[in-house]
């Protein structure tokens, strides 16, 4: 064949071929979006995992290549890299009591990722969602003021929103029997207890949910949309949700390929929108090819913006211990 016909693919790294890791790289290359780089600590883990995806392609009907490496090398070029390196919550464990742990394990991701990669987005999975994604903005630089004075904090951003806006989505269409993806809900605020589910926003097929439901039994959902991950980790006692959190890591991850223009709730670095400053939390985004499009500011009611505020303030407090400990280090 003629050595001057070069064809290339998108590439997205994922940084942890966990769970959620190795359930993502499956999603990718089924939905054929991109090829799949799967890096892990684990010698021959994630080589078995990749392996053992691409033998399913033929069967699955995609050939989009799924290589499983313990090398950063490997990651060369991706246009995309999620890192969801880390430990999950067990039973008992807040995502807060993750926060010592992981900080190291994904600043040190970061920091390896963005040297192969230099010009890729970054999706952020690891617990405490917000205040690790701050980290990362801080290890690629990607939040920094460059030579020029432009900040790139487009490209990092954290998966948590569309996680549990799906969770709260599921317990409508559960409570009320209709199919779920006629419904859609917005989940802000921070990756946690404090989340901020916004039920007037909630609707299925336009129809806002306070017609369709009574408030007692919308706060009963709000609440287990906030305790949605506990909930499994509870059942499983060995580990967290994967499944719906790498459909939800995949959905952004199309909306950034495809150029999609999805207006998703993203935990983004803010710089003065909804008047909060140098933090990382869950705001309505446009995703797109360059990443964060834009942030949308909506009017919140005085009690969401207070809720947002408090979620932000917690935020806050854990970056500052995770800044602590980092450097102590
Ligand atoms: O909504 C969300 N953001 C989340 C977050 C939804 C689900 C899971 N969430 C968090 O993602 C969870 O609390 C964890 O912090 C991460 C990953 O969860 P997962 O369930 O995939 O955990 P696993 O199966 O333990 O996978 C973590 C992998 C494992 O294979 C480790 O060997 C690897 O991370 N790991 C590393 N890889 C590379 N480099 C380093 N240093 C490293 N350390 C651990």
């Amino acid at each position: 064949s003629d050595p001057s016909i070069v064809c290339s693919f998108p590439r997205v790294s994922i940084i942890g071929a966990g769970r959620v890791g190795s359930t993502l790289a499956q999603r990718i290359a089924e939905k054929n979006l991109a090829d799949v780089v799967l890096l892990d600590i684990v010698p021959g883990m994630p080589q078995g995992l990749a392996l053992d995806l691409m033998e399913s392609r033929g069967i699955e009907l995609h050939n989009r290549r799924i290589i499983g490496t313990n090398d950063y090398i490997d990651t060369a070029g991706s246009e995309i890299v999620v890192i969801t390196a880390g430990l999950p919550r067990k039973p008992g464990m807040t995502r807060d009591d993750l926060l010592i742990i992981n900080a190291k394990i994904v600043v040190e991701a970061a920091k390896n990722a963005i040297a192969h990669s230099p010009n890729a987005i970054f999706i952020v999975v690891t617990n405490p969602l917000d205040v690790m994604t701050y980290l990362v903005g801080q290890a690629t630089g990607l939040t920094r003021p460059n030579q020029q004075g432009f900040v790139a904090k487009h490209r990092v951003m954290g998966m948590a929103g569309v996680l549990d806006s799906a969770r709260f989505e599921t317990f409508i269409a559960l409570e009320l029997g209709v199919l779920p993806a006629d419904v859609k809900a917005m989940v802000l605020g921070s990756h946690g207890d404090l989340m901020v589910p916004l039920p007037r926003y909630a609707n299925v097929n336009g129809v806002p949910i306070t017609e369709l439901l009574d408030a007692p039994t919308i706060e009963r959902l709000v609440q287990r949309t906030r305790n949605g991950g506990a909930e499994i980790v509870e059942l499983m006692q060995t580990g967290g949700a994967f499944f719906a959190p790498a459909s939800a890591v995949s959905v952004m991850v199309e909306s950034i390929l495809l150029n999609q223009s999805r207006l998703l709730p993203v935990a983004a670095y803010l710089q003065g929108e909804y008047g909060l400053n140098d933090i990382v939390i869950g705001v309505p985004c446009r995703l797109g090819c360059g990443g964060i499009e834009s942030v949308l500011e909506l009017n919140l009611t005085n009690e969401e913006k207070a809720a947002l505020r408090v979620s932000a303030q917690s935020v806050g407090l854990n970056i500052d211990r995770a800044q602590e400990i980092l450097t102590a280090a």
